[in-house]
């Protein structure tokens, strides 16, 4: 794996959850794989858990980790080639990209969507300039379309708690006051596709995402349909994708909030969710304390899914 920006760079998904289980039970048995290696962090956008556990993957693996907030003391970056630099940013990435890379041996980049331009956003022209220009392995920490490290925690978590063999999982549409990516539901949709569980999405017209991530995914637009018989719900809010509403809420239709009575048609289905997550607007305080929501245990699962794709980033190029 040179890079690893989405479930395509993976492999093998029965192996990569193997390898995981494997890690989870000692997650110190390479801790010494990493020396002398450092992990840069670079964030563009605000984080809690993946901050804290992809350094923690690091340090697990005996590697160095130094992280960069881009906004909060550093130069700000333009982004565009060919501007006249006579705004407001004295760094231009093309620059900053390479000076990085000459810093450390594996980066993580997180750069949400701006909703500024689709093409932009899903062309990922962020991070492919950090694979184009910092001559070094780069790893997605949630890019403008995916958010591959999530997932890959998301599955290990589906793994540890199904109780069949073919478990039926919901992810649904949630509301949120504010705009946000597609990225968490367009990941998720790609990786639980690549299961062959059964798999049914659930949102208000309007709010349909790319088909090259839903791929052959049930929509349903009734939520009340789409939770009977559920073994796992996966809520979400995303802004819309489809023109010319990209970025852009359509609804903050609170009837769409999962609750008890929701999750009383499924199979007694766990709750999951990426965090940070609003209650009382995705989820009700009732459902997310309950003993069916395993959202700590996901968020927890984040170190093994980043400690797996830094060792496999470590053994393949170094
Ligand atoms: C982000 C999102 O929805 O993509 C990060 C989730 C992991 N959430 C917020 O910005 C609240
Ligand atoms: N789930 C997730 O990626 O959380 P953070 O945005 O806090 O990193």
């Amino acid at each position: 794996m040179k890079h690893f920006t989405s479930v395509h760079d993976i492999g093998d998904l029965n192996d990569a959850v193997n390898e995981a289980f494997e890690l989870k039970q000692n997650v110190f048995r390479h801790n010494t794989l990493g020396k002398n290696k450092t992990l840069l962090a670079i964030f563009f956008n605000s984080s809690l858990r993946t901050r804290l556990s992809t350094q923690k993957a690091a340090l697990n693996l005996g590697m160095n980790a130094i992280v960069l907030d881009v906004n909060q003391g550093a130069w700000k970056l333009e982004t565009e080639r060919g501007v006249i630099m006579d705004g407001d940013k004295p760094e231009h990435i093309l620059e900053a990209i390479p000076v990085m890379g000459s810093y450390c041996d594996i980066i993580g980049v997180r750069s949400f969507a701006g909703f500024e331009s689709k093409k932009d956003d899903y062309d990922e022209k962020i991070l492919n300039q950090f694979i184009k220009y910092s001559g070094k392995p780069v790893f997605s920490m949630e890019a403008a379309t995916r958010h591959p490290l999530q997932s890959f925690a998301d599955l290990i978590t589906i793994e540890e708690y199904k109780k069949t063999k073919r478990p039926k999982i919901v992810m649904s549409w949630a509301p949120h006051p504010k705009s946000l990516p597609q990225a968490v539901p367009n990941s998720f949709a790609e990786w639980i596709n690549k299961t062959g569980y059964e798999f049914v999405i659930t949102h208000p017209e309007g709010y349909e995402l790319d088909r090259q991530f839903t791929g052959n995914a049930k929509i349903e637009y009734d939520q009340n349909r789409a939770f009977e018989g559920a073994d796992f719900v996966y809520a979400k809010n995303w802004a819309a994708y489809g023109d010319p509403n990209y970025g852009k809420i359509l609804s903050m239709d609170k009837s769409w909030t999962v609750d008890a009575k929701k999750m009383a048609l499924t199979n007694n289905a766990y709750f999951m969710h990426c965090l940070p997550v609003r209650r009382n607007m995705i989820v009700t305080d009732e459902v997310i304390e309950s003993p069916q929501s395993i959202v700590i245990p996901e968020a927890a699962n984040r170190v093994i899914s980043a400690q797996v794709v830094l060792k496999r980033l470590l053994t393949d190029n170094y």
